[in-house]
């Protein structure tokens, strides 16, 4: 196979570009899904896939795929892809370097004359991140037939808008059907979010494996009260009963050495008042484990501890689920081609599992399926501080560009 490199420059530019799309007036990145700003973002990536002569098309559910109609007529595409939607004052890579890559493949094979063997296309889906809408992953799970269209247009955010309002609201309600194109494989580069490549001085991580994810609401109903006047042993404190289960979480995911993560990111108190007993609390809870056993047990373990801790505080405990997926194991041959490509360019890999959710978890459920990941920076992302050096960000570009080539003859 003949040498091709990406554009370096493009591709870095563009991510910056893209960076800078969602700003608010201090300098924090927000693009949450479907909001005025994710609809900027998307303006401005749709650009780049038309400027490229990449056909653009729209799903129902606000995916959007650019793609390059060429090789055998008839052929299912390679599809490349991730997403663009960021959590709140986001890093620029999470995601973004995913669909800039894709798209930089494609461009550099477009200008080099490459006739792959099928057509070629890059998404990206919508609301992977699942901040705004639950569940994550919400746009490649419906591409991936696990989520009716009608129900996840239907989904309230934590906003209280309702998905399909808003993507119509910012002119990204398409007319595909989620999963119009149904790929012959899919390859997503991304970056690590972890601290392992950079701790070991890996360029490449040929992903294998996603772990499982649970996600759900935790409403504990108390009861207000004079925080002056009311004894401690009668209280029926809502904000005291949360803070235990934060607690349980932390001692009971850290008591041993499996590589659960259990993670409380939302807090609300009612009425929030600094004299007054907390009457409500509600959370959220993000179980993670890349054994489903281990995961369900978690999950187990959690309800019995709301069980007791309702009768001993004296509350109620409701509990809503918001995402559950199970561990994926990604395709053994894509992962090998991952491998092989790394190696001819004579850089390191080693084989991981992700600890991040993403639409490749979606996607294997439709084809052959496996990710690229790059090193982070201190193993820090979804944080402002998030970042990949240059050199890696494009070593793991020409990986994904030499595997799509070999995936489709290019
Ligand atoms: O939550 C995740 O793992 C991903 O960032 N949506
Ligand atoms: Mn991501
Ligand atoms: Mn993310």
């Amino acid at each position: 196979m003949t040498e091709l490199d990406i554009d370096a420059e493009r591709l870095l530019g563009r991510l910056r570009t893209l960076g800078e799309i969602g700003r608010d007036d201090g300098g924090k990145l927000t693009r949450l899904a479907a909001s005025d700003t994710d609809r900027l973002g998307r303006d401005r990536v749709g650009g780049w896939m038309r400027e490229a002569g990449l056909e653009i098309l729209v799903d129902r559910v606000g995916n959007l795929v650019g793609l390059w109609r060429t090789g055998a007529e008839g052929a299912a595409p390679l599809m490349l892809g991730s997403h663009i939607d960021t959590v709140i004052n986001a890093g620029i890579y999470d995601g973004c370097f995913g669909v800039l890559s894709g798209l930089e493949v494609i461009e550099t094979l477009k200008a080099a004359g490459a006739r792959p063997q099928r057509p070629l296309a890059v998404a990206a889906f919508t609301n992977e991140e699942g901040v705004r809408y639950a569940p994550d992953m919400l746009g490649s799970l419906a591409y991936a037939g696990g989520l009716g269209v009608a129900e996840a247009l239907a989904t309230v955010g934590t906003d209280g808008t309702v998905l399909g309002e808003e993507l119509a609201r910012i002119g990204y309600a398409g007319t595909q059907e989620p999963g119009f194109l149904r790929p012959h494989a899919y390859l997503e580069i991304h970056v690590e979010q972890g601290p392992v490549l950079e701790h070991q001085g890996i360029p490449i991580g040929a992903v294998e494996n996603v772990q499982g994810i649970s996600w759900q609401r935790v409403t504990i109903e108390g009861e207000a009260n004079h925080a002056g006047t009311t004894p401690m042993r009668m209280r029926h404190d809502a904000g005291q009963a949360a803070a235990r289960v934060v607690t349980f979480l932390r001692e009971r995911v850290t008591r041993g050495n499996a590589p659960t993560v259990a993670t409380v990111g939302c807090m609300t108190f009612e009425p929030n008042a600094i004299n007054v007993v907390p009457s409500r609390a509600s959370f959220t809870v993000d179980l993670r484990d890349p054994d489903e056993e281990r995961l369900r047990e978690e999950e187990l373990a959690l309800a019995r501890y709301l069980d007791e801790l309702a009768a001993a505080e004296g509350v109620t405990i409701q509990t809503e689920r918001l995402a559950r997926f199970a561990p994926v194991a990604f395709d053994g041959a894509v992962v090998a081609a991952i491998e092989q490509a790394a190696t001819r360019r004579g850089l390191r890999s080693r084989r991981m599992t992700s600890g991040a959710g993403h639409d490749a978890q979606m996607i294997a459920r439709l084809c052959p399926t496996a990710m690229i990941f790059v090193p982070s920076a201190g193993g820090i992302s979804h944080n402002p501080r998030e970042h990949t050096p240059a050199e890696d960000l494009v070593a793991g570009a020409n990986v994904l560009l030499d595997v799509t080539r070999a995936l489709c003859g290019g």
